[in-house]
């Protein structure tokens, strides 16, 4: 009988579920465990920390469905814990692998590196538990396929992480090959039990409807319902809206796309739509504060149809029903309805992309700034908009049909978008469908995680766009003070390898005339801009909400 050592099971079961490439630092602990990556037939990326390589591991999850992160006992590990929360939070599934120390020497009485000091090997994984859907250490050679079955299992049923702690020991213990094939990781939802119910009171509700919408948010994940969002919204020929969260799954090119809203954070006439319409088909709907506006959204509970992963809410009756299985469901049944295709199409409700923009004589607005990116982004693209100032001002840049856009709206940790932005630069290559990366990134949050820059050098076309916002607390506060940083020279230090290029500009002139640039449009080698606006300046999103928090904090 063929066998293979435990440690290449486990990475060849994560090539089995598309996962290429595994992200991660090195340590003692895990270096037996290293070993068996190349083998496996999956690629090693180092990162600069455990952080980046957390945020890397999610972005590369986000286009590909899953990813890994393998990490060293203690230091490592805990170092990774704030990106494992991020795509907790968010619904990534990152399999987080941590290499334990040996049972011989943990049983040995004396005291290890990366312990607390106390002998004890259970604290981390009990902090990890928080953050993961499943865990478990490897113990046991006997079950040590059932349980590395048992983890990926959940993480891709949850679509969040899962945690293997594996020993130096245990990497080398032998299994059949033949496991391999014997059951293969559930990669689908199965239906639900009451997809049927659900698909009848949700037509129901619809063909009472006079104005249905749909919104398209974050809430629940995005890999296995996205696919199908497109379908229905074309279907149902109905008015459709993004969130901050949601922005980047549907087509925002389609003449019935009406805007992103975010309540008072919205345009005018996209919260007007909004908040009239009888019947909202809410797409993972996700209620947070900076997804709607810090709460100022204004949706009658009543109007909702919330589609989350596990459960569909109509009205007020709750149904175990599966997004992913009644999606598709209803997309038919809306094409063959009768009465949904007496309708009229609604009129259409501008969602700011096709302003002509006068560029500002003097320095770059924030109000022609993201607009103007409009045409820069193109299909094939990735852009990633970093929490703060980028992600509420991205709302305004279109992202066109075969680009990918996303943020991180719940969890807003800066310093992501760079992290992020190297898995997703590896798995876009690994698809073959993705090309250029776009980060839009403060300068504060790239402050946070710049060595990402060295490892994402080496990947793609880069413009780094940078703003300082204040526009919460402390207008002049000291606190909100960055230190300035050479970007230019920085980037050619990450990698001087790499042929880089930095333009630091003060002007809306500049800006468009760098990217209307052929040269840059097309380089092949990072570029990057480095930009100053003004201080006190804000999307209008941003501004809106805060102006209506203080008037409301006045009243
Ligand atoms: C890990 C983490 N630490 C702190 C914060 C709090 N925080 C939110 S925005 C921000 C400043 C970011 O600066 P910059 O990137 O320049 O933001 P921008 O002006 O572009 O909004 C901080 C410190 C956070 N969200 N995440």
């Amino acid at each position: 009988m063929a066998e293979i050592p435990v440690g290449e099971y486990l990475f060849r079961r994560l090539k089995q579920i598309g996962i290429e490439t595994a992200f991660g630092v090195p340590g003692d602990y895990e270096l037996a465990l290293l070993n068996h990556v190349e083998p496996a037939g999956v690629r090693w990326i180092g990162t600069p920390n455990e952080l980046v390589g957390a945020y890397a591991a999610d972005g590369y999850a986000r286009l590909k469905g899953a990813a890994a992160l393998v990490t060293t006992f203690g230091p490592g590990e805990l170092s990774a814990l704030c990106g494992i929360g991020g795509s907790f939070c968010e619904m990534v599934p990152v399999l987080h692998i941590v290499g334990y120390p040996s049972f011989a020497a943990q049983s040995s009485g004396r005291i290890l590196h990366h312990t607390l000091g106390d002998k004890s090997y259970d604290h981390y994984v009990r902090i990890s538990s928080e953050l993961s859907c499943a865990t478990t250490i490897l113990k046991n050679p006997e079950n040590a396929i059932a349980e590395i079955d048992r983890v990926l299992n959940a993480m891709m049923f949850h679509s969040q992480p899962g945690y293997i702690g594996i020993t130096e020991d245990v990497v080398k213990t032998m299994v059949p090959v033949s496991s391999l094939n014997s059951t293969p990781i559930k990669m689908t939802l199965s239906a639900g039990a009451e997809d049927d119910h659900t698909l009848a009171a949700i037509m129901a509700t619809l063909e009472s409807s006079r104005n249905p919408i749909v919104i398209v948010d974050g809430g629940a994940g995005r890999g296995s319902w996205a696919p199908h969002a497109n379908d229905l919204i074309k279907a149902l020929r109905s008015l459709h809206f993004n969130t901050i969260m949601g922005k980047g799954v549907v087509e925002e090119d389609e003449p019935l796309f009406a805007g992103c809203y975010a309540g008072v954070g919205s345009l005018p006439q996209t919260s007007k739509a909004v908040e009239d319409s009888d019947c909202i088909l809410w797409l993972g709907h996700m209620p947070s504060d900076f997804n709607t506006g810090m709460f100022t959204d204004q949706v009658k509970s009543s109007t909702i149809i919330d589609f989350q992963r596990f459960q569909i809410t109509v009205g007020n009756k709750q149904f175990q029903a599966r997004m992913t299985s009644v999606l598709p469901k209803l997309t038919e049944a809306i094409k063959t309805s009768s009465i949904l295709a007496k309708r009229s199409l609604p009129e259409p409700v501008a969602p700011l992309f096709d302003q002509v923009l006068d560029i500002p004589s003097s320095i770059i607005t924030q109000d022609y700034l993201w607009p103007r990116l409009s045409s820069f982004v193109k299909p094939g693209d990735m852009v990633i908009a970093e929490t703060g100032t980028s992600q509420v001002g991205a709302v305004a840049t279109k992202i066109p049909k075969g680009a990918y856009y996303w943020t991180q709206a719940v969890w807003g940790s800066i310093g992501y978008a760079i992290g992020g932005a190297i898995g997703a630069a590896i798995a876009g290559k690994e698809l073959g469908r993705y090309k250029r990366v776009i980060v839009l990134t403060g300068e504060g949050s790239l402050q946070l995680t710049v060595q990402a820059i060295s490892i994402l050098n080496r990947h793609g076309v880069v413009p780094y766009l940078y703003t300082v916002e204040r526009y919460f607390e402390g207008w002049d506060a000291i606190y909100n003070d960055v230190p300035d940083w050479d970007y230019g020279g920085l980037f050619k230090s990450f990698s001087p390898e790499v042929p880089t290029t930095t333009f630091k500009i003060q002007t809306a002139a500049e800006l468009d005339r760098i990217l209307s640039e052929d040269g840059f449009q097309n380089a092949t080698s990072p570029q990057c801009i480095d930009m100053v606006l003004d201080k006190y300046d804000a999307p209008g999103g941003l501004k809106a909400i805060f102006d209506y928090k203080k008037k409301a904090a006045r009243a």
